[in-house]
């Protein structure tokens, strides 16, 4: 396809040294970072470690913050900044996962802040929209990711997603085993491409949107193979090298 695959591990809150230089011997050793964008977030303890391991051992993975600050810098005990992420050799910063949307209680206004923040920095946002179990079986899946995208357009403008990269994860399928089916995730992508299409076509052509939610070596090639998934955000699975290059080989 147009689109370069990104297949990103989202470790949340595990981890540790050890694994990082797993992980990384484990993508070097499979050759799983050719034609595609391998992404790792550790917890953000570990990623100076990380950038020192990943410069040695496995060069073109892309490092990302799994959040962070919409502010720049100050007496804001326990935030980290944009800055920050950068001195540690980040690229890329996750705004608004669902995590930090139901967990933390993150506005949709305060993901498009973030948002704004990553892109004036020179990070890549990677935007995650998704709907509850309760909002799809109600028939306002759509009008969840319509409101979480609108947020971040309102806020950040029209050519916002240039240069952004989007994920659906849909609530429901987060960390239980059940991955959306190809069907359902694919009329999800299609609407989000729609979405950007409707405002900037030539950007809906070229964003990559990614789904998250229960990937795992299993379900991933027919995920993947669908025509406006264009790779995947891996959490639980992320945490076993093994499995996670061989999402990284469905992806190819
Ligand atoms: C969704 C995903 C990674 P998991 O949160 O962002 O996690 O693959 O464990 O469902």
């Amino acid at each position: 396809g147009i689109r370069k695959p990104v297949v990103a591990a989202n470790w949340k809150m595990n981890g540790n040294k050890q694994l990082v230089t797993d992980f990384l011997k484990a993508v070097a050793d499979s050759g799983a970072s050719t034609n595609i964008d391998i992404v790792l977030s550790p917890p953000a303890t570990l990623l100076d470690f990380t950038q020192t391991q990943r410069d040695s051992l496995c060069k073109d993975v892309i490092l990302a913050a799994q959040n962070m600050s919409q502010l720049d810098n100050g007496a804001y005990t326990g935030e980290l900044s944009a800055q920050l992420f950068k001195d540690v050799g980040c690229n890329w910063v996750y705004c608004g996962h669902s995590e930090r949307r139901h967990k933390y209680g993150e506005s949709s206004k305060l993901v498009a802040k973030k948002f704004i923040q990553a892109k004036k920095n020179g990070l890549v946002p990677v935007l995650c929209v998704g709907e509850t179990e309760e909002e799809r079986k109600k028939g306002k899946a759509f009008s969840r990711l319509t409101s979480q995208i609108e947020a971040v357009i309102n806020l950040a403008g029209k050519d916002c997603f240039d240069n952004a990269i989007l994920a659906y994860e849909p609530v429901w399928a987060i960390g239980t085993g059940n991955a959306a089916s190809p069907e359902i995730a694919q009329e999800a992508h299609k609407f989000i491409r729609g979405m950007v299409a409707a405002m900037r076509q030539e950007c809906s052509e070229n964003i990559r949107i990614l789904y998250g939610g229960s990937v795992k070596p299993e379900n991933a090639k027919e995920l993947f193979s669908q025509p406006d998934i264009d790779g995947g955000l891996i959490g639980g699975a992320s945490l076993k090298p093994h499995d996670f290059v061989e999402i990284c080989q469905a992806a190819k």
